[in-house]
């Protein structure tokens, strides 16, 4: 498509679902990208609407609502809050941050709903889902667990099963059962209303795969082709759904349900826009509807068929809105190997990070866009952290930046020098100052963002070999005037790279602004070599990057581990409940509290104990499988418990006259099962 001149952009990136704290993956996968392209397009004085939300729909938040034991609002409530304050943290720079559950986004909803239900775009139709009797509801897919048809998991989703990857509807489970109460399910006849997707797939075939064949990214328009094109076309998708927990669907005969989660939450773009302009005192629409606004959505890859099919073919149906220009999709992060998992707590989440690595913001963002997952899923790993933040933010771009600033205050007093006649290097060293921006720019606009921070570093390399080249530290012994050229260069090319580099590192531009006493600089004034003239004063050096020792990022790494330790051991599964005996089979048990009077190794076993205990009764004998878990000392004297009358057995040439009670855990490892006080050697356990 002929590349338009667009007048105005909305940037939107994905509502996170209000159901945990945010995490390195959320920053890398959208909201690090779209805050570079937003902040850019600011430096650009274009004019531009960043918005962006929680998600407090869906099964996602009454999921964890269940599992917290709190309600949904409560969950929404907390992570609401907390997510804002992460983004703010981290620069993510929304000119609005708003939530689904505002009213401005319910009434647009439900708005949205019904234009489409009075156009008689939807399809009603009854089909028989899973109910809980119990429980008294219809089970949403991630409600009900069974086994999987493929592959025999026994704990697979309604909608998937995570081991083989298959992706189910809840009746091909077998043996399915309610997580709500354990129940098996029945099947119910429900009203949905769907939206017929297979109607656009001429209008989604030429709009994506013709008008942007070449401008938006090959995942994405390999994940919209595979939808396109699959043999079977596109589904019908019901985009309502019974539960209580959502917007209610807007019309008749809809009680008990409410609008599908994918339905409203995109519309959350358009109604945090309206809250955005109404705080301004301005109108919105211009934003969603005038032919010369750019709409741009940054998502994360699982997000690509709801933005670049649905929500288009919902904006489509109504009509009068423009559709997204780009949807740059990126794909998944992992973290040091293995996938981001919030259940697992095998994540960085951010406000644990900025506990840790307090004012460096930057590094991460740094380091996020160096390894960005645009084109394949990437890895995240400290080691790469500390040497990008080691060799690169402190060895090059820092060192630059502090060494021209230092070398002005010890020779020129902290005022900009004069500039003189200018070398070849010097020359050079300009030229390169007018070309980096434009490279930079060329490929943000692309939305290659790995590609143009590689640039904007390239460019403090540029500034670093300059310096080494030209010395100054050795002209100021015979030649003043060349230093002051050398350092009048050297600031300039800080200046300029100051403000190319603020889209990607904010919080250390800033900075720089600050050192140079610059302010309200913009992309208007890159490529200029008088941003710094020969007079103004420079505030002192302050410190941009620091190191980062082995230590700090090999504690970050035991913190993983032993985090996925702890998880390994609560995921073992607990053994299950042997058959139901009758209560004179228990009576048979005789048990008691016993004292170990002597413990002693067996020569010939790795294992076994030799104890004597006094029983109350007289003194029995057991050899105990112990031998790995406690040392004879620790045991002697203490106070334990006993199965008495189990049959003498014969071990080793001893007749053992009972068993020890112990408790095994996860690991493996034994516990002495102790009364809380000291009691009478031989009290019955009943
Ligand atoms: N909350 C999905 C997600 O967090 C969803 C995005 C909505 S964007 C309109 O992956
Ligand atoms: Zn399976």
């Amino acid at each position: 498509m002929k590349k338009k001149d667009f007048n105005r952009y909305t940037v939107t990136s994905a509502l996170p679902y209000a159901n945990g704290p945010l995490h390195i993956g959320h920053l890398a996968g959208c909201y690090i990208p779209s805050d570079i392209y937003v902040r850019y397009l600011r430096s650009n004085k274009k004019d531009v609407v960043y918005v962006c939300g929680s998600d407090e729909h869906g099964v996602a938040i009454t999921i964890k609502a269940k599992k917290e034991g709190i309600s949904p609002q409560e969950v929404v409530d907390r992570y609401h809050e907390m997510m804002k304050k992460s983004f703010l943290e981290f620069g993510i720079s929304f000119d609005h941050y708003s939530r689904t559950s505002a009213k401005i986004h319910h009434e647009t909803a439900a708005g949205f709903f019904k234009d489409l239900y009075d156009k008689g775009e939807f399809l009603e139709q009854n089909t028989e889902q899973y109910y809980d009797e119990e429980a008294g509801q219809f089970l949403a897919d991630r409600y009900i667990e069974g086994t999987c048809p493929k592959c025999g998991n026994e704990g697979a989703y309604g909608d998937q099963c995570e081991k083989c990857g298959s992706s189910l509807s809840p009746t091909d489970l077998i043996n399915p059962k309610s997580k709500l109460s354990g129940s098996v399910p029945v099947l119910k006849e429900t009203k949905h209303w769907f939206l017929d997707l297979a109607r656009y797939t001429d209008f989604l075939k030429n709009w994506i795969l013709v008008e942007h064949e070449h401008d938006w990214k090959n995942n994405v328009l390999g994940q919209c082709r595979s939808w396109l094109e699959a043999g079977e076309g596109l589904q019908a998708r019901s985009m309502t759904r019974d539960m209580d927990w959502g917007i209610p669907v807007p019309v008749e005969g809809a009680e008990g349900k409410v609008l599908y989660v994918w339905f409203d939450a995109p519309i959350g773009y358009i109604s945090s826009t309206k809250e955005w302009a109404a705080e301004k005192g301005i109108d919105w629409e211009p934003y969603w509807k005038d032919e010369d606004t750019k709409l741009v959505h940054f998502i994360g890859k699982d997000n690509i068929v709801f933005h670049c099919i649905i929500f288009p073919a919902i904006l489509k149906t109504h009509g009068g809105f423009v559709l997204p220009d780009n949807v740059p999709a990126n794909e998944f992060l992992n973290l040091e190997g293995d996938k981001i998992s919030t259940s697992r707590n095998w994540a960085v989440w951010l406000h644990e990070y900025l506990e840790e690595f307090p004012g460096k913001q930057d590094v991460l963002r740094y380091v996020l866009t160096a390894n960005a997952p645009e084109t394949k899923d990437n890895d995240f790993t400290w080691k790469d952290f500390q040497s990008r933040n080691n060799s690169e933010l402190v060895a090059i771009y820092g060192n630059f930046v502090n060494r021209a600033v230092v070398l002005t205050h010890k020779f020129f007093g902290g005022k900009v020098p004069d500039l003189s006649q200018l070398e070849d290097i010097d020359k050079e060293t300009l030229q390169l100052l007018k070309e980096f921006p434009e490279k930079i720019a060329t490929s943000i606009e692309r939305f290659r963002f790995r590609e143009a921070l590689s640039f904007v570093m390239d460019f403090a390399r540029t500034g670093n070999k300059y310096l080494a080249d030209t010395e100054p530290w050795k002209t100021i012994k015979e030649d003043q005037d060349r230093t002051g050229t050398i350092l009048n260069i050297a600031l300039n090319l800080a200046s300029n790279l100051a403000i190319v580099a603020e889209p990607f590192l904010p919080f250390t531009s800033a900075k720089i602004f600050e050192m140079f006493n610059l302010n309200g600089l913009n992309w208007g004034n890159v490529g200029r070599a008088d941003l710094l003239k020969p007079g103004d004063l420079l505030n002192p050096a302050a410190l941009l990057f620091e190191k980062i020792e082995d230590h700090v990022v090999e504690s970050q790494v035991n913190k993983l581990l032993e985090s996925k330790k702890r998880n390994e051991l609560a995921n073992k599964e607990v053994s299950p409940m042997k058959d139901i005996i009758s209560y004179d089979d228990f009576a048979k048990l005789d048990m008691r509290v016993v004292k170990v009077l002597t413990a002693e190794p067996l020569p010939k076993s790795k294992k076994l104990l030799r104890l004597t205990v006094d029983t109350g009764l007289g003194v029995k004998t057991v050899l105990s499988g112990v031998a790995e878990h406690f040392k004879p000392e620790e045991l002697v004297g203490k106070q334990v418990t006993m199965l008495i009358n189990l049959a003498p057995r014969k071990m080793m040439g001893i007749d053992s006259e009972g068993m020890i009670l112990m408790a095994e855990d996860k690991d493996g490892s034994l516990r002495l099962l102790q009364p809380d006080k000291p009691t009478a050697d031989g009290s019955m356990i009943s």
